[in-house]
């Protein structure tokens, strides 16, 4: 796929961004190892009160190898009835906990989206588990990105166009890393090819956990004291997304302010950037 990935040093954050291809944003090393483990400490205390479950396939029944649980004022779930959002967890029948305020903070400083998200997606995968490709389309907001958190094994994530079966490429994901979908990429197709043993001592017992934030039902901007204009604006810029926003096109070239990187995210952005191929 000749698509551009291009490396630059935002004047706006601290964080080394690189764009995978327009409207995908990846934050190598957002998190430091020191906040990795709070974020996984504090995820242990309220995963114990949502605890997670195997969704199987629609109609078939077939189990993920992937479990879940979720944070938020709704979560997803996936049984033999279909998928949906929903606000309770579906064993304990109790609301789901809170997303705590880390992740807000997150979602508000990479995801210029002035509501806050309603679902966290908590995936856990241990080392043989995957997830196919698919399209996150159960949202009625399609306008709000969609925020992913990286934490223990590396995963190695797949990302194609809007139709299935085009062409792919992908890229790894480590513990620490945020990825932003906005814009045309919203709707991409994507999943996780496997996830690669011991990468990272995070999580005890190994394997990867992966948190995704998200906005579910439609907003109304105007409600939160945006006009008109204003909510129109943003829309636009969402739909542009911020690839495109930089008003330049740069080809494959990695340009990398070596000296201004983050030494966590400089030992394998050359790795993770090549392209690995076709579908295997
Ligand atoms: C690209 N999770 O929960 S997160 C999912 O790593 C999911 O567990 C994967 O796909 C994981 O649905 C990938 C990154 C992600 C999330 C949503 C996307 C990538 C996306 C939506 C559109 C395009
Ligand atoms: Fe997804």
């Amino acid at each position: 796929m000749r698509s551009a990935t291009f490396v630059e040093w935002s004047a706006m954050s601290p964080y080394q961004i690189v764009h995978i291809k327009p409207g995908v944003i990846h934050y190598p090393g957002y998190f430091d190892v020191g906040e990795q483990v709070k974020l996984v400490t504090s995820l242990r205390s309220l995963v114990a009160d949502a605890p997670m479950f195997t969704p199987t396939m629609p109609r078939t029944g077939k189990p993920f190898s992937v479990q879940m649980t979720n944070l938020g004022s709704l979560g997803w779930i996936s049984d033999r009835q279909g998928y949906r959002y929903q606000r309770t967890h579906p064993v304990t029948q109790l609301p789901w906990p809170p997303i705590p305020q880390w992740l807000l903070d997150a979602w508000h400083e990479v995801g210029d989206y002035p509501l806050d998200p309603e679902a966290c997606l908590v995936n856990l995968y241990s080392t043989n588990a995957k997830m196919g490709l698919h399209q996150d389309r159960d949202e009625a907001d399609l306008e709000a990105p969609v925020v992913s958190v990286s934490l223990g094994d590396t995963g190695v994530f797949r990302v194609g166009g809007t139709a299935r079966g085009g062409p792919t490429r992908s890229f790894h994901l480590e513990s620490g890393d945020v990825v932003v979908l906005t814009g045309e990429s919203r709707l991409s197709f994507h999943g996780i090819d496997r996830v690669i043993g011991k990468t990272s001592t995070l999580l005890r017992d190994g394997g990867r956990l992966n948190l995704t934030m998200r906005r579910v039902s439609p907003r109304d901007l105007s409600r939160i004291g945006y006009s008109r204009e204003r909510a129109a604006a943003h829309v636009a810029a969402q739909k542009k997304g911020p690839y495109l926003m930089a008003g330049r096109i740069v080809e494959t070239k990695l340009r990398i302010p070596q000296a201004r990187l983050n030494p966590a995210a400089r030992t394998s952005l050359i790795e993770r950037l090549t392209p690995c191929g076709s579908k295997p």
